[in-house]
């Protein structure tokens, strides 16, 4: 497996082995000669024949039918620029992809990409992470080949003050997409953990390059846990966690999943930039798994206990405590009492 450094080709945001995958996938799984594609191509059938062989070894199950071609029979889950971006109807995010097989942390690749001027909407993409973040340097454990791991660059032309209005379009996002590719009820856990049965399947961390009047970039991280297994997960969790796949009771197509993330992110990004924060709220509270319950909330001013009201204009949690006062917290972990 390479290293951190984007891939162009095999199958990567363009070239030969993606140009071959559009032409199979326009045949709907129909036979193409080596001669019409290196025609098409302008390349040897030599060298068709080579790329094949590359595409065969990413796990695609390419047939050769005697004295007619080849014919594609089987596409693996496997994240990459063709894949993705195949049927993906997008006008911002993820219309620039990048995926590697292994980084730190797509959060501190997607930071790094963002500083040398990575455009708006550009998405990061790893099949592992070998340090992946949480929040407060807690670490998020990222297996090859089960989950997604994602990082997202936006530069909204809002002020540093609002950015954790942009924390709720991930949780929102994740939500829906969990919902289209595996018929799972999630709910959203403030700030934006996304629950599934009361497991935490999907945990964001975000992080902003901002001067005082103006954000410069953010980086929203998104990891979720689609096919993980019991085994996989680390013994001490902070919360329940659990899989798509454990609480579905079968396997979820990461690519399906992956493109309906984009998707739901590109759609809801594009109405808070037209509409503001309101939408996005509204989206976030009709998901919420705190809303009127009663929650304990730990942070760093120690333990506080209240029902909650909701969310104010700046994402602060809105808790009506014993004694009536209205607190506004804006950072720590909640708790759901029973
Ligand atoms: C989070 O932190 O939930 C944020 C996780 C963000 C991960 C994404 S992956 C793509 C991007 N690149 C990164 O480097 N990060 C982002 P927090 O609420 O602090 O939860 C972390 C805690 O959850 C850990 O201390 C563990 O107890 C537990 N945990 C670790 N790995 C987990 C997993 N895969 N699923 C569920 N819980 C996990």
């Amino acid at each position: 497996m390479s290293g951190e450094s984007p891939r162009p080709d095999p199958v990567g945001g363009s070239g030969i082995d993606r140009q071959i995958l559009e032409i199979f996938r326009s045949r709907n799984g129909g036979v193409v000669s080596g001669e019409e594609l290196s025609r098409y191509l302008s390349v040897s059938r030599t060298a068709v024949w080579k790329h094949i062989k590359a595409l065969k070894e990413l796990g695609y199950r390419i047939e050769a039918v005697p004295s007619r071609g080849y014919r594609l029979v089987f596409t693996p889950d496997i994240l990459t620029p063709a894949e993705l971006s195949a049927g993906l109807h997008v006008a911002r995010i993820g219309t620039s992809l990048i995926c590697v097989d292994e980084t730190d942390s797509t959060n501190t690749l997607a930071y790094r990409l963002a500083e040398e001027g990575a455009a708006e909407g550009t998405v990061v993409i790893a099949d592992a992470q070998s340090r992946g973040k949480g929040r407060l340097g807690r670490q998020w454990e990222s297996p090859a080949g089960v989950n997604l791991y994602c990082s997202i660059i936006l530069r909204p032309p809002i002020m540093p003050v609002h950015a954790p209005q942009l924390t709720f379009l991930s949780a929102v996002a994740v939500a829906e997409a969990v919902e289209r590719s595996s018929g799972l009820t999630p709910a959203i856990k403030w700030p934006n953990d996304v629950l599934v049965n009361g497991f935490k399947v999907a945990g964001m961390l975000n992080e902003m390059s901002a001067e005082t009047e103006r954000v410069e970039f953010l980086v929203l991280g998104i990891g979720v846990n689609i096919n993980m297994q019991r085994d996989q997960f680390p013994p001490d969790l902070r919360h329940p966690a659990s899989s798509l796949a454990l609480e579905a009771g079968r396997e979820v197509g990461r690519l399906a999943f992956a493109r309906a993330l984009l998707e739901a992110l590109d759609s809801h990004y594009a109405r808070y930039l037209a509409e503001g924060y309101a939408p996005l709220r509204e989206a976030w509270l009709g998901r919420s798994a705190v809303m009127g319950r009663r929650v304990r909330v730990s942070g760093q001013q120690g333990e506080m206990r209240g029902t909650v009201e909701g969310i104010d204009e700046i994402g602060a949690l809105l808790l009506r405590i014993p004694g009536g006062a209205l607190e506004r917290v804006l950072a720590g972990d909640v708790t759901i009492d029973e």
